[in-house]
């Protein structure tokens, strides 16, 4: 079935939005900046005739709203669920939990292990023969993280051209900015220095994304990793949440959720979600 990411990325974003408005705390500009991503990946891993094969890793499992509401969106999971998520005995945790979502590849949110584990996925896959991906979704500051670096030197070792990691580049990490703490730095030259093939891609542009990870499928004559760049902004859409420290980890009040759904046009691409929340 032909998407349009476009709307699925948008009323995604609504959907996060309405979790963490509804229930509680969640990590608000982190799931909005990286949704963009996730739909791109997951509508790669969804197309074709080997879609169950490929595997997607959230390693910024802090942004379980974002896969949430991802897997609602794609008919995965109910999004009558969206509405148990940080409540007692939900399946929908602050955390992604694969004990509690088998539909989740793994649990995540201690931060620093999803390229490792990607990249042994990858060579399992080499070994039997089997031609899917693994994908690994990472922030720019969990890229602080010895552990990410260890697992992108053994990858390009391995020449695991079936290897993909998108870092969501949104220039926040918790309570600093990704500058302050990791210096001027370029996350693709990093990479590149590590023996991948490394490109930077808006990271608010689903479609581009997208096309991005075709083109890389489709590549007859690749020889490295590929580590996608994306240049994403914290907070993405929600004008007062855009690229800025604060909302990391939030409830929004009800101005701030009122100019979210009006920005968003939640009520013209969403009213079923609207109607699940209200
Ligand atoms: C190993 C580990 N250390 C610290 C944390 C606490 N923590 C949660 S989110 C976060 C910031 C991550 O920043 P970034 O990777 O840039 O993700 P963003 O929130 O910007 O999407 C930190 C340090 C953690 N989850 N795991």
């Amino acid at each position: 079935m032909e998407r349009n990411l476009d709307l699925a990325t948008r009323r995604c974003a609504v959907a996060i939005v309405l979790m963490a408005y509804y229930r509680g705390e969640a990590h608000l500009a982190s799931s909005l900046s990286v949704i963009d991503g996730l739909i791109a990946v997951l509508n790669f891993v969804d197309k074709g005739e080997s879609s169950s094969k490929h595997r997607i890793f959230l390693s910024k499992g802090h942004a379980a709203p974002a896969l949430y509401a991802a897997l609602a969106e794609f008919g995965i999971i109910e999004p009558e669920e969206l509405l148990t998520f940080n409540t007692p005995m939900t399946r929908l945790g602050i955390h992604p939990s694969r004990t509690l979502l088998p539909e989740v590849e793994y649990s995540s949110g201690s931060l620093g292990h999803g390229l490792a584990i990607a990249a042994g996925v990858a060579l399992g896959n080499r070994l039997r023969g089997n031609d899917s991906f693994a994908f690994a979704v990472l922030g720019d500051g969990e890229t602080n993280e010895g552990s990410i670096w260890e697992g992108a030197m053994f990858a390009a070792n391995q020449n695991l051209t079936n290897l993909v990691v998108l870092v969501d580049h949104n220039k926040v990490q918790s309570v600093a900015r990704y500058e302050e703490v990791a210096g001027g730095y370029s996350i693709a030259n990093k990479f590149k220095a590590f023996g991948w093939e490394a490109i930077t891609l808006p990271g608010n542009n689903v479609n581009l994304i997208f096309e991005e990870l075709n083109r890389f499928s489709n590549e007859s004559q690749r020889i490295k990793p590929l580590a996608i760049i994306l240049d994403s902004t914290a907070g993405a859409r929600v004008s007062c949440m855009e690229n800025q420290v604060l909302w990391h980890y939030r409830r929004p009040n009800d101005q701030e959720f009122d100019l979210a759904m009006r920005e968003l046009d939640a009520a013209n691409i969403a009213p079923d979600l609207l109607e699940i929340f209200s």
